[in-house]
């Protein structure tokens, strides 16, 4: 053999590239999540994917429901929008003008999603709430933002208060290095408890320029609105004069084609996108009432801007996703599959005695082991987390990936077929039965 092969090979196995990472990149991973601080052990690298599938660095092919944290919907490497990709690439891969690409993609969200009359994209899911938060306050002339404990909204500094995702994993949910003055505009009610919504408003009264949620929690594992929360949480807003903004970078385009909004027939006034309409690549927006959104620069006086905003691979990228979604709406489908995965774990809980509640809607579903079902952060936080490590390395020892944290969510796609819904299913329950 020839002399070093065997290192060059392992080098290039996960163990050796974590190392390596670790010393260029901190933590080893360009986004906490992925370090697998939640559940132990060394995370993998992924060389490629397609279809339901990773195939890691080791050798190993993993049946994926993370799905690149919700844009795959399609799956990986989906024919349509790889072709899609090659001919926008043959044309250059950035301008930094006008292109009709984004018109398309401004034509798609528009017709697709009601409450949105105007969009503008940027460059991920932060850039969008982030953006919504600064409209909210240059519209209204407010200071003060609602949001609710366990919601994530990215990594924008007045919104990482109390927040889900990484921040919950890593049970820090106040970041360091953001001013307790940027904190104190930030007013965190818990999710499903108007209660504390109306105490939040009749303390601030006319203070709050808007409300940001996501309406389905999905950074905590995730949680499900009582019946009518999401119309009171509406009035409410409309009583005080706040702006209702809906951070359907998860939800949108996923749960129905026009997300959240509507498969509840509530309209926010601003709403937050991403993921799938990035078909993969780095991509975001935002939009919503014309009147609200002509207040952005370079009509209005609310600044925001971005170099690769709208940048012609994403357009081609997210343009090719959408197309195969109004196409092929897979949405009725991807609820079928979730019930039944959902129905066969939770039989093999029922059988062994485990307190399990996999909360499941459309192509999202996730996992708490505790006895009644989740309302809120508080009671995701308080289930046993050690159950959910134990599942989650005996399901990818065993060919499954499952996101490596409790507080996040599962996502299916079009490309799970039914036998391999069938063999994760299998693992999972032997996981189940390990326990
Ligand atoms: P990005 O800035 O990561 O594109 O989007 C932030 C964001 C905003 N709103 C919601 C509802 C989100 O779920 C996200 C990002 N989601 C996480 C997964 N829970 C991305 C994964 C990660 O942080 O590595």
């Amino acid at each position: 053999m020839m002399p070093g092969a065997m290192a060059k090979s392992t080098e290039n196995h996960s163990q050796a590239l974590f190392e390596k990472a670790q010393r260029l990149i901190p933590g080893g991973v360009n986004s906490p999540v992925r370090a697998f601080r939640s559940v132990g052990g060394t995370p993998f690298f992924t060389q490629r994917a397609d279809g339901p599938f990773l195939f890691t660095a080791d050798g190993t092919r993993l049946i994926d429901f993370v799905c690149t944290w919700g844009p795959a919907i399609h799956g990986h490497n989906h024919p349509e929008i790889r072709a899609a990709l090659q001919r926008a690439l043959d044309n250059g891969t950035s301008f930094g003008t006008p292109a009709p690409a984004e018109v398309e993609m401004a034509e798609r969200i528009t017709r697709t999603v009601p409450s949105v009359e105007k969009v503008r994209l940027v460059n991920s899911g932060t850039e969008a709430t982030m953006s919504c938060i600064r409209l909210a306050r240059g519209y209204t002339g407010r200071d003060k933002i609602i949001k609710f404990s366990g919601c994530y909204h990215g990594h924008v500094d007045s919104l990482l208060v109390s927040a889900g995702s990484g921040a919950l994993t890593h049970g820090s949910p106040d970041s360091a290095g953001i001013p307790d003055s940027f904190a104190r505009e930030t007013v965190v009610v818990p999710f499903n408890d108007i209660g504390a919504l109306q105490t939040a408003f009749a303390a601030n009264d006319d203070r709050i320029a808007g409300v940001i949620l996501e309406p389905y929690p999905a950074n905590v594992g995730l949680i499900l609105p009582d019946p009518d929360y999401l119309d009171t949480l509406r009035t409410l807003c409309d009583e005080a004069g706040a702006l209702l903004i809906f951070d359907e970078v998860m939800t949108g385009f996923r749960v129905a084609a026009g997300g959240v909004q509507e498969a509840a027939g509530v309209r926010p006034d601003l709403t937050a996108m991403g993921k799938i309409i990035g078909g993969g690549l780095p991509v975001g927006a935002f939009g919503g009432k014309a009147e609200i959104m002509d207040r952005l620069a370079p009509d209005g006086p609310v600044y925001q801007a971005g170099t690769l905003s709208g940048n012609p691979l994403a357009m081609a990228a997210g343009n090719a996703s959408l197309d195969l979604l109004e196409k092929h709406p897979p949405y009725d489908g991807l609820d079928r599959k979730a019930k039944r995965l959902r129905e066969v774990v939770l039989q093999a809980a029922a059988e062994k005695g485990i307190p399990l509640q996999i909360p499941q809607t459309g192509s999202m579903f996730s996992f708490y082991f505790t006895e009644n079902p989740v309302r809120n952060d508080r009671q995701a936080t308080a289930a046993d987390r050690e159950p959910f490590s134990r599942i989650f390395h005996f399901a990818l020892d065993h060919g499954v990936y499952l996101p490596p944290s409790p507080f996040e969510t599962c996502f299916i796609s079009t490309a799970h077929d039914d036998e391999v819904l069938e063999r994760a299913a299998e693992i999972l329950v032997k996981a189940i039965q390990a326990l």
